[in-house]
């Protein structure tokens, strides 16, 4: 299971919406193939491992270690619990169920009906966090990323934009990105930031798709570098909008975009993570819906004082008693801090 994983992790950036998978088969103490989905719509991790097999009949009385629960639907591929059936596989020994309800235990019950032995461990989930999180709670996994100052400012003067950490930051940020189907942030820091919100740094099958909540769309400067690039931009405007748009923008308005709404846009596209990247004000709603399940923070060495936004600007404390920290590390002269929703 583990060389399974391993596998699995060669298909990471590639098979959104599709989780990774890896898988092998073995017979005696004799690794007979390895295989793992490579890419969306291609051939699933099991299919892959029986290809690489040397003669298919070598698949008979052999067991398949596979890192998720076999699928057992027709989808841009035929099912894979049926296939391992016909191949005379014995026995099958699974990493986690497959969440999807289009699998769901359906996979399982193929093999056993067939008469294969069936193990299911609770191994693999951590290979496809946002994956298992979205089929459990309906709604993407969020993180919140933010850099700040020592004293909690976003930046020196409100309404500027302030450099605040190193180049290592920089590029774990962008790596963050990457692991990201999309990335939200409000109509201030669209205006003082002027970000463009792509990935630069690191090449990328599935750029995020850049989302902006704003009052009134229609009164968007569109000079703006968001607007300057390709990637896809989903605008969530109060107002009615009624301009016409640059072709890699979809404007959906006249909603309040209550973050509950945003996360049902977000279910029903199939988005599976979020991350949400400013400001100060967005933040705060989203931690007092409690819709924040990591925290990534940057801290940078100054202290701005008097002025500047702090970090998370709502009406209320907010409690984190829930959260763990996971990780802190130092990044160039900045640190890092992960926290986790237990
Ligand atoms: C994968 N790769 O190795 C396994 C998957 O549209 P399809 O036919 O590619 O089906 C996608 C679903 O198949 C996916 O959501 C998951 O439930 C199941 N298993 N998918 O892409 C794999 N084993
Ligand atoms: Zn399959």
């Amino acid at each position: 299971m583990q060389l399974a994983s391993e596998l699995a992790q060669k298909g990471r950036g590639h098979t959104w919406t599709n989780p990774i998978v890896g898988a092998v088969i073995v017979k005696g103490d004799k690794i007979l193939a390895c295989g793992y989905h490579h890419q969306f719509g291609k051939a699933h991790a099991e299919i892959d491992a029986l290809a690489q097999l040397a003669d298919i009949k070598l698949a008979r009385g052999a067991t398949m270690y596979v890192t998720l629960e076999p699928c057992s639907h027709y989808g841009k591929t035929p099912p894979c619990a049926v296939k391992l059936t016909k191949v005379g596989i014995a026995r099958v020994v699974i990493g986690q169920l497959d969440p999807n309800p289009l699998v769901a235990g359906k996979g399982c019950q193929i093999l056993r009906h067939a008469g294969i032995q069936v193990t299911v461990l609770q191994q693999t989930e951590q290979l496809n966090p946002s994956y298992n999180f979205f089929y459990r709670h309906h709604r993407p996994l969020v993180t919140l990323k933010y850099a700040m100052s020592l004293d909690g400012k976003i930046n020196a003067k409100t309404g500027i934009r302030s450099k605040l950490t190193g180049k290592a930051a920089y590029q774990d940020s962008q790596q963050l990105r990457t692991q990201q189907q999309a990335i939200l942030i409000g109509e201030q820091t669209l205006k003082v930031d002027n970000p463009q919100l792509t990935v630069r740094t690191i090449a990328t099958a599935y750029p995020p798709l850049r989302i902006v909540l704003v009052n009134d769309a229609d009164q968007l400067d569109l000079r703006q570098q968001i607007f300057q690039t390709n990637e896809a931009i989903l605008l969530l405007s109060r107002r009615r909008s009624f301009r016409q748009w640059p072709q890699q923008v979809e404007i959906q308005s006249g909603y309040d975009w209550s973050t509950k709404q945003v996360m049902q846009l977000l279910y029903q596209r199939g988005v599976q993570s979020l991350l949400i990247e400013g400001g100060s004000r967005v933040q705060a709603t989203f931690l007092a819906a409690g819709l924040v399940d990591r925290i990534i923070v940057y801290i940078a060495p100054v202290i701005y004082g008097g002025g500047g936004l702090p970090a998370v600007y709502g009406e209320k404390a907010l409690s984190l008693a829930n959260y763990q920290l996971v990780k802190q590390q130092q990044l160039g002269n900045d640190y890092r801090f992960e926290l986790r929703r237990n």
